[in-house]
Parts: structure tokens; C-alpha cells; sequence
């Protein structure tokens, strides 16, 4: 039997048939990553195939299908160890705020940079709208120019007024989503109003908050009515990279992606070599000096991957 992880919490894993019947699930023998250490061998979105146990109500799983892209994080700050966080994630949804809390840009541009170096197409939905008062319309104005400029897919949703919420749905539609963002954005309140019925905790029902604790405690998916499937993460201040590269890092910015072929020296760092496209298409106007800035960032914190980013 075959089938989708739609939640796993260590060795209790529940699997979704197409038919939408769920199955809890523990896993047989060891599997094992390559070149990983994990916490988790199985995570919300893995394909797996599974066997019945005999009394029909719990399963066992086999044999998990190829991934074709995952999110790590490190399991704690200083851990070696990893955790898969989802796999088989079609789009990556950043949900960001400018008030209650405010996201700062920089965050926005490391995680569009990791969405990148996954190959995973990067999504910004500014949630809270109805909380925007004039300025900050303006700096949304800003904001989603700058990224549009950079080819990403920007929205403006709330999820108390609902607005927006049609353009979300028609960007989730028939695929599988990751909703990330730190804690407090709305993540689970939006999914909430995406699909009535569902009931996710969020801040204001929990009751085990006090302490500043995230609501949403691990990934978990959710299937959509309307075709496709939301991954709710916790609020995730860091992705990881395995292998980060520093020389990597221009390409991870679509719009410095589109001059830095042009440079005179092909291992331009674009920092401060003569002949440099990029720093060309800066001064003419045609980069954000946001966005550079966010890259010479990046490109000279050596760690900034591992960093906690709350
Ligand atoms: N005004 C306003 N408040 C919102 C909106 N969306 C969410 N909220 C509120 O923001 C708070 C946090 O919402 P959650 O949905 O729990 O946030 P989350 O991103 O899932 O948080 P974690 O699970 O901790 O990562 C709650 O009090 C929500 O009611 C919105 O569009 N407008
Ligand atoms: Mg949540
Ligand atoms: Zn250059």
C-alpha cells in the first residue's frame, strides 16, 4: 500500500491514502540517509509504501520513495544532528508581517536563498493587512517591488479580513506548500480560513503559550479541498544548508543571477572587482541596494547558516 506522510512525530508516523483514509504507521528496521544524520528518517510529505498489520488499524512502513527536495534544520543550536522538516515541496510560502511581529528583510532574504539552493520556488504572502496603516502600505509598496523585480510571487493577504485569500488559494491550488515564517505571523490562523474545519491551535486558543512557546510544535500537513496540500511548520527561524558554498551565493538572487555573467572575471565576487556587471546594474538602478546589501551579508558571514534567526 502506498501512500503520504501527513505527520510524524518521532516513531508514530500517519500515512494518507489517495482516498484520504489515514493510517498510523511505525517504521521497519533502520533507515538510514545518506550523508545526513537525522533525527527523523521520515517526514511530513515522504512517499511511502506500507503493510497492514493484522488487526487492519495500524500499518507499517517499508520503504520510503524517492525524495526529489528537502528542508533540514539542525535538531538543536549546536547539534550536528539534523531534522527533515517536509519533503517533496512543490512552493515555499514565506509569510511575513510588517507589524505583530515585524519580519525583518533580511530574514525574508535568507530564507528566499535557502528556498533557492533547494530549488524550491519561493513564495511571499505580507499577511495582517488589515493591520497596515498608511505608512506601512508604503513600505509594503516597497517591499513587494523589490521582490517582484526579483521574480518572486508576492500577495497580500489577511487571514481576519480574508483578503487575498482567493490568490492564495490559486497558488496553492493542486500543489504540495510549505507555510514558514517565525512565530506569530498567522501561519496556522491562514490555513484555518483556507480550509474551514481543520481547527489548528493557534495563539489565541492555545493554552500552553505562556512561555513564548511556538503553538505549532512540528510540521504537519493538511490535504485542501480545493487540490494540493499545506505543510504548517513551527515558526522556523533557521533552514540549513548542507555544504553551503560562499560562491554560491550571487546565484541564489535571481536578479543578481541575471548580470553576473557579464562580469569581467568569471569568479567575480562582485564586492569589488573592476569590470563587475553587477555592481554596474546596481548603480544604473536595476538591483535593489536592499537586496545587494542582504548578499554582501550573506556572503561574508561565513556561519549565517547555522545562525538562530530569531
Ligand atoms: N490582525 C490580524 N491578526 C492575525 C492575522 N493572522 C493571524 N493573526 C493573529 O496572530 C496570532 C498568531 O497567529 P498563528 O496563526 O498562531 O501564528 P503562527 O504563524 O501559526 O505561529 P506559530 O505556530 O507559533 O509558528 C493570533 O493571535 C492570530 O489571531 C491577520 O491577518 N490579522
Ligand atoms: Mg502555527
Ligand atoms: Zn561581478
Amino acid at each position: 500500500m502506498k501512500g503520504i506522510v501527513v505527520k510524524s512525530t518521532g516513531s508514530w508516523v500517519t500515512v494518507r491514502q489517495e482516498d484520504g483514509q489515514e493510517t498510523g504507521c511505525t517504521l521497519k528496521g533502520k533507515f538510514r540517509m545518506e550523508g545526513i544524520k537525522s533525527t527523523n528518517p521520515v517526514a511530513v510529505g515522504d512517499r511511502v509504501e506500507f503493510e497492514l498489520l493484522p488487526d487492519e488499524d495500524t500499518g507499517v512502513i517499508t520503504s520510503i520513495l524517492e525524495r526529489s527536495n528537502y528542508l533540514i534544520r539542525k535538531a538543536t543550536k549546536l547539534s550536528k544532528v539534523s531534522q527533515i522538516i517536509a519533503a517533496n515541496i512543490d512552493q515555499a510560502i514565506l509569510v511575513a508581517t510588517l507589524k505583530k511581529p515585524r519580519t525583518p528583510f533580511g530574514f525574508i532574504d535568507r530564507f528566499l536563498v535557502t528556498a533557492e539552493a533547494y530549488h524550491i520556488p519561493g513564495v511571499i504572502a505580507f499577511n495582517k493587512m488589515d493591520l497596515y496603516d498608511d505608512v506601512l502600505m508604503d513600505r509594503l509598496e516597497e517591499l513587494t517591488n523589490i521582490y517582484q523585480e526579483a521574480e518572486y510571487k508576492c500577495l497580500n493577504v489577511s487571514a481576519v479580513s480574508g483578503e487575498g485569500l482567493d490568490e492564495l488559494k490559486a497558488v496553492m491550488k493542486d500543489k504540495t506548500s510549505l507555510l514558514a515564517g517565525h512565530s506569530g505571523v498567522g501561519k496556522s490562523s491562514l490555513i484555518n480560513r483556507l480550509q474551514p474545519g481543520l481547527n489548528i491551535k493557534t495563539k489565541e486558543i492555545s493554552t500552553y503559550n505562556e512561555k513564548g512557546q511556538h503553538v505549532t510544535t512540528f510540521a504537519q500537513m493538511y490535504h485542501l479541498n480545493f487540490g494540493g496540500f499545506i505543510i504548517d511548520t513551527p515558526g522556523i527561524r533557521e533552514f540549513g544548508l548542507i555544504d553551503f558554498n560562499k560562491e554560491e551565493v550571487a546565484e541564489r538572487f535571481p536578479e543578481l543571477r541575471r548580470y553576473m555573467h557579464q562580469c569581467r572575471y568569471n569568479n567575480c565576487t562582485h564586492t569589488h572587482e573592476p569590470g563587475c556587471a553587477v555592481k554596474k546594474a546596481l548603480e544604473e538602478g536595476l538591483i535593489s541596494h536592499k537586496r545587494y546589501n542582504s548578499y554582501l551579508r550573506i556572503y561574508n558571514d561565513d556561519d549565517w547558516y547555522k545562525k538562530d534567526w530569531g
